[in-house]
Parts: C-alpha cells; structure tokens; sequence
C-alpha cells in the first residue's frame, strides 16, 4: 500500500433498512491497482451519522477477499474452470435457445432477492427474463407477509421521519432485533430515552437489543396477535383510545372491539406466556406515556400466522391516535415513500397475467427433476445457505440436467454448485441507485473502482445475453442515465425537484416530504381511504405445535456481524460470533434431552438435521431453541446451513417464510 488515498462516499447496498452513506478510503494494492482499504459512515448524513456498522466496516476485505470470483468458470469433469467470457455467453445463450425452442421459456427461472438493494443491478435486470417470458419468481422470502398485512390496515407502507424518534416518550421494539438490524435507530432511541422515554423489547430471547431495552416482554414465540389484542382491549377498556381519531381515520372500529373482547388480560396471559401485570404495563405504557413509537420487524412474520401477528400490532396506534403526533405511529418500512415510476423498471409492463409464478420459498419443490425446470440463473442471493429446506435446494442445483448460472461476487456455496459460475462487481465497481425502508433519502453511486479481474455487473451479463438471443425489448439495453430519467419520470410530489442531475451530484438526496411527516395522521391508502381494523387479525396456533417427538421450537433470526449470509466467508466475523454457529438452549431443556453445554449435538427436524454447538442459556425461555445467523455450512462442524431443518411452510398472508417457526428435537451427539 502507498501513502497516497483518497475517499469517497457511497451508498451501502445491502439488504437493510439503515441504506447507510459510506465515507470510504481507497488506496492502492502491490500491484498499484486502487481499492478499497478502510470505511466508515459519513459524518454529515443526518441517518449514518458518522458510523458504519459492526459488519460492513468490513466490506473491503470481502470485496479483496483472495476466493473471491474473478473470472467465468464453467464446470467441466466436476471441476470449475475458467474460461472466456466470449464462450461463456455463447455456449449460456446456445442453451437457452435450446431450451426456448424445445420447451419454451417456462423451463427457465430466476432467482434473486436483495443481496444489492440497487435497482439497477438488482431489479431492472429481471427485463431479460420478462422479455423471454420466463416465470415470475415471487420475491416472498423476507418482506411479503409483512407488507400484505400492513397492506390490509393503512396500504402502502410510510414510515415516521427518524428525526422524529427523540420526540417519543414510549418505544417498543416488538419483533425486531433492532440493535443488530438497524442500528441507526440506536442514536435516536437514545436520544428519546435521555428525553424520558421508557424503552420496551417483545421478543421470545433476550437480543442485544433486549439488554438495551428497559423492559423485555419475552412472549412464546407466534402469540402476538394475542397480546396486541389483550393491549387493545385494555386500552379500551380503560379510555386510553382516542375516539376522535377512530372516528375521522378509520373503518371496522365496532367489529374490532367486539372481537378484542375475549382477550382478557388472564387469556392474554396464557396465551403469550407473559404475566397479567405485564400485559397492563404495556398497555398502560402505550395508552399514558405518548407518543408511543412501536417498531416492528420482520421477525413475528415469519410464523404460520405472522401475516395476523403483525397487522393486529400494527393496529395499536390507530387505536390510541399516535398517529398524529410527532414521534408515534408505526414503522415496518418506509419504501412506500419512495414513489418511483416503475412502471418499465426491469420491464414489469412484460409480465403476462397468465405468466407462471414461482414462489421463492418452494424453490426445493420448483428444483425437483418433474417440476419441469432446466435453466435457473442465481444473482443477488445465496439459495444453497438462505431458501428454506435447504438440503433439498442443494440436491436440486447438483442436478446434471439443469443448468446453473450463478452471478456472484464471492466463493459461496451456491455459487460452489455452478455450471456457470459468473464474475460480478460489488456497488463500488458499479453504478447504480438505491431506495432504502428504513429512511427518506434516494442514493447513487457512480461505478469508482475499476473491476477486478473479468468482473461484470449483473446489467451488462443480460445486456449480452439479450443480443445474442435477439431480444428487442429496449429497457435490457438502457444506460444507468435512461434509468435514472426512467425512474424519475413522475409528478408525485415525494419527489418533486428531485432530477437525476441532483441526484448524481448529491449522492444522497431527501425526498421531498413535509418537515412533519405524519403519513396516517387523516386515514390512510387503502380502498376506503381510512386505517381498517377488519378484518379482525385473531391468534391463532401455529401449526408447529410441539409433540413428544419434536419438543422444541426452533428460531434463526440474524447474527449480529453477518448480513444474512454476506460476511460469512471472513474469519474475523465467524470467530466475533463465537467461531462456530452456536445453539441456544435453555437449561430445562439441555437437561432433558442430556445434552451439555459446549458439546456437539444433533438438532433433527421433520426436513433434516444438522450438528451444533450448545449453549445452555437462560437467555431463551424453556421450549425454544435459537440459532442466529444464516452461518455458511463450510463454517458449521457438519457443513450443513441452519435451512436443512427449515420448511417451505407459508404464512397466512403474503406467501411468506416461516424461518422462526421449526420443530426439532434436540439429541446427543452420536460419534461414530
Ligand atoms: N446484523 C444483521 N442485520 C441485518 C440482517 C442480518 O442478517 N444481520 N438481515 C437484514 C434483513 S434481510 C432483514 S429482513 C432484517 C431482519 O431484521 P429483524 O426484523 O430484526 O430480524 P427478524 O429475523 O425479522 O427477527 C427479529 C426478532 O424477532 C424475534 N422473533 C421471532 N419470532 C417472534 C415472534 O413470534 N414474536 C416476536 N415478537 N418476535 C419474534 C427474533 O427472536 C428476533 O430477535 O435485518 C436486516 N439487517
Ligand atoms: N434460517 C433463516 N434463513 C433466512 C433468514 C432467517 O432469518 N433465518 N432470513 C431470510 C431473509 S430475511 C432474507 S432477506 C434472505 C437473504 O438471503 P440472501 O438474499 O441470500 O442474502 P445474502 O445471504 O446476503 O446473499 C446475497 C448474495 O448476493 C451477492 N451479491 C451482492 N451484490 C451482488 C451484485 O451486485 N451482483 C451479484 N451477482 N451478486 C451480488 C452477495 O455476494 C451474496 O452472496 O435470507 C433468508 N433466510
Ligand atoms: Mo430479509
């Protein structure tokens, strides 16, 4: 390295709602090559504020990473061996011609979700495939039981403001383990709770974020709709709703009412686990201590009936008004403020309505040899590690009659079981533009490194790809400029004064929003223009009920220093979560079954089973075991993910995962 660097900033794009501006320091490499050698968050964005998280301060030795992908592979005798571009986009095109004229292009699929949020390389690349008239792939394994369910009561999702966060007096963090997965929440909860606010964690463990917290409601795993519904009656029941805000702002009050009713705090209780004291504190908190401010993640979707959990939550503030204060509401995203034109984004003016539809969490069954497949391209994800029954999804990329491209920008297991195996460039390689769902602010980045090796971005391998094949559709060819001026092509007034000149000179830009943005204050998107409480979101038991023979309930929410499975490859991360991936077990149950803390034992669900390390915790509540981060198998003792026991089960809205809803049993070891 020589003294000589400079630093830019840009947008980080994985998959996270913070969407951080990155101050990052290039230099150059033994070769006088220039790369990345250190980063941080910028100082002066109002949402980074000058800190990058745990995780992605590590970027540049991942994206310098020695495995890392750098030229095309294909396979040949077993072996990955590298090729040219020019045979490999040939011989690629020559087999989907192929395909196209024996079986047409339903044989062909894609896969991908959001390992870059950027719209570029991430969503406007699906026009290759709608131009072929390929199955859409229903994109359902993080957000969609969320987003329906949010659908349902207020329509499209808007977050509060973050700035807004230090006016709270009440904050619950209810399904989200915030201080790991958004962490630039932190400064602002903070800041609230130097302002008084009481901080309140609902979670079945105790996360970093439930040590933060002053109060952790620790409720059994898929009973949320039951304590929303105990809190809504108690704030009923004691006057604490406004009736003024019911009446202008919303539909289904009466029916609501009527159904919360059966939630008395002594149900409530035996429902969710918790105490009636607790379940009156929280409501009495909620209902007396406003603006409350309730952040819900992802993590109570992921159950049979998340979709129900999460809308009966999100209900609480029409409940109580908050929503017209500075500082309350709800948040679960704030993409629904990002209104783009995207109307030719990755051409979804192609999509055909009797197109056929794959839902991403069934790619096990959509790999199987008589479900018809013999193409699959793989971008942005890591299916081998992350896609429910995840041994399966192996036995189906191993298959020698299908096809495998996987674009890829390291040596994952994934992309391990290419045919192809594709170079792709990382977001400082490449150009692109990034919303976010955790703020307001649009960002770009100009493509700033040269490219290592023969790495490509995911736009030009489709762009390639298209001509070859003919394809005429003109928005696959579109530069990062037609884009832009695409996508910006509209009179909403979010983005108003906001131009792709702007844009590319800013790097991060606010969208246009009133200084007080309170998105539900007068109703909301839905069809009757008001927040709808019917249909009334009920608990309902999961399926996974416990049996004699699968005991346990298995959750796998995010590590802390991995992002999904991106960072999984570094050594420095693995050992920072404990160098193995670790089971938590509480010690009722690790006594049960003979197991002891620090051993090896076998986790054995209804889909598979892997090898793990115990921990005996009180940490996690008697009957549930938890296993965070999505650990590559190459770091676990068995080689296997944490998805060889999850299942492609669906939730009640949305066709969601289920990742936090797995039965096993827990065995000893047996050393054979
Ligand atoms: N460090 C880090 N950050 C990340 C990620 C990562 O892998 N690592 N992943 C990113 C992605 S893609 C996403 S989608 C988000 C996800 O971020 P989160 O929304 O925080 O994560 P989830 O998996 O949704 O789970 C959040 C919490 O829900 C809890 N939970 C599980 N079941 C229930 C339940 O029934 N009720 C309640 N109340 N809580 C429950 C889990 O124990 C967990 O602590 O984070 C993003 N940020
Ligand atoms: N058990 C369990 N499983 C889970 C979860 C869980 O909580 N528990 N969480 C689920 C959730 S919420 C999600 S969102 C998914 C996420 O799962 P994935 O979408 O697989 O996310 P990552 O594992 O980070 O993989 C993203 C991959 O995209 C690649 N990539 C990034 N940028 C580019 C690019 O520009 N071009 C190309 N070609 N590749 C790129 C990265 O190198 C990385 O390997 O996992 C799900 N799986
Ligand atoms: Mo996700």
């Amino acid at each position: 390295m020589t003294a000589s660097t400079r630093d830019v900033l840009l947008t980080c794009p994985l998959d996270c709602p913070d969407a951080c501006r990155l101050r990052v320091t290039l230099g150059r490499d033994e070769h006088g090559r220039e790369v990345a050698v250190r980063l941080t968050g910028d100082a002066d964005h109002p949402v980074t504020r000058g800190f990058a998280c745990a995780k992605t301060v590590h970027y540049p030795e991942r994206q310098n990473h020695p495995e890392r992908p750098l030229y095309p592979m294909k396979r040949m005798d077993g072996q990955l061996v590298r090729i040219s571009w020019e045979q490999a986009l040939d011989e690629i095109a020559a087999r989907l011609q192929d395909i196209l004229t024996r079986r047409g292009a339903d044989a062909i699929l894609r896969y991908n979700y959001a390992g870059t949020m950027g719209l570029r390389e991430g969503t406007h690349v699906h026009s290759f495939f709608r131009a072929l008239g390929a199955p859409e792939l229903d994109e359902t394994i993080c957000a969609t039981a969320g987003t329906e369910a949010w659908a349902m009561g207020y329509g499209p999702r808007y977050g509060i403001d973050l700035a807004d966060v230090p006016h709270a007096r009440t904050i619950v963090l209810w399904g989200i383990n915030s201080l790991s997965t958004n962490s630039h929440l932190t400064p602002a909860m903070t800041e609230a709770r130097r302002n008084g606010a009481r901080i309140i964690c609902v979670d079945p463990y105790r996360t970093r974020t439930a040590r933060y917290a002053d109060t952790h409601l620790r409720l059994r795993p898929g009973s949320d709709a039951a304590l929303a519904l105990g809190v809504a009656r108690e704030l009923i029941h004691q006057g604490w709703t406004d009736e003024a805000y019911i009446r202008e702002a919303t539909v289904g009050f009466e029916t609501f009412r009527a159904e919360a009713e059966a939630y008395t705090p002594e149900r409530t209780a035996e429902l969710t686990g918790l105490s009636v004291e607790q379940i009156r504190d929280l409501a009495r908190q909620i209902g007396t201590a406003s603006p409350t401010f309730i952040r819900v993640g992802y993590g109570m979707t992921r159950h049979e009936f998340g979709g129900a959990g999460l809308r009966a939550v999100t209900l609480l503030p029409a409940l109580t008004g908050d929503w017209r204060r500075r500082g309350g509401g709800c948040m679960l995203s704030s993409s629904g403020a990002f209104a783009l034109n995207r109307s030719r984004l990755g051409a979804a003016h192609l999509i055909r309505p009797d197109v056929r539809h794959v839902n991403m969490n069934e790619l096990a069954s959509a790999l199987e040899p008589d479900a018809g497949l013999e193409a699959l391209f793989v971008y942005n994800t890591n299916p081998a590690v992350v896609a429910p029954d995840s041994g399966r999804v192996r036995r189906g990329l191993a298959r020698p009659d299908l096809m495998v491209v996987v674009l890829e920008q390291a040596m994952t297991e994934t992309a391990r079981l290419a045919d192809y195996l594709l170079p792709a460039t990382t977001f400082m390689e490449h150009a692109d533009v990034y919303t976010s769902y955790g703020h307001h602010y649009l960002g770009f980045n100009p493509a700033t490194l040269q490219a290592p090796g023969e790495a490509r971005p995911n736009s030009w391998v489709f762009a390639e790809l298209g001509r070859r094949l003919g394809l005429q559709e003109p928005s696959l060819y579109w530069s990062m400029d037609e884009l832009l001026a695409a996508l910006l092509d509209t009179d909403h007034p979010h983005l108003a004064g906001i131009t792709p000149e702007r844009v590319r000179t800013e790097g991060s830009v606010r969208l246009n929003l009133p200084e007080e943005f309170l998105p539900y204050a007068h109703g909301a998107g839905t069809p009757s223009g008001r927040v709808q409480f019917t249909p009334v979101p009920l608990h309902q038991e999961a399926e996974a009920r416990l049996t004699a023979e699968y005991p346990l309930r298995l959750l796998t929410p995010p590590a802390h220093h991995f992002l999904n499975s991106t960072y999984g490859n570094l050594e420095r991360l693995n050992r920072a979560e404990g160098g193995e991936p670790q089971a938590m077990v509480h010690p009722q149950d690790a006594a049960a079954a003979g197991v002891q803390h620090g051993q090896r034992a076998q986790l054995i669900s209804e889909q598979g089973q892997v090898v793990r390390q115990v921990r005996v915790t009180e940490d996690v509540q008697p009957g549930v075991v938890v296993v965070e981060g999505t650990w590559w198998g190459l770091s676990a003792p068995d080689g296997k993910s944490i998805n060889e026991l999850t299942a492609q089960t669906l939730t009640d809205l949305g066709g969601g995962s289920t990742f936090h809803n797995t039965r096993v049993r827990l065995y000893p070891q047996v050393v054979g």
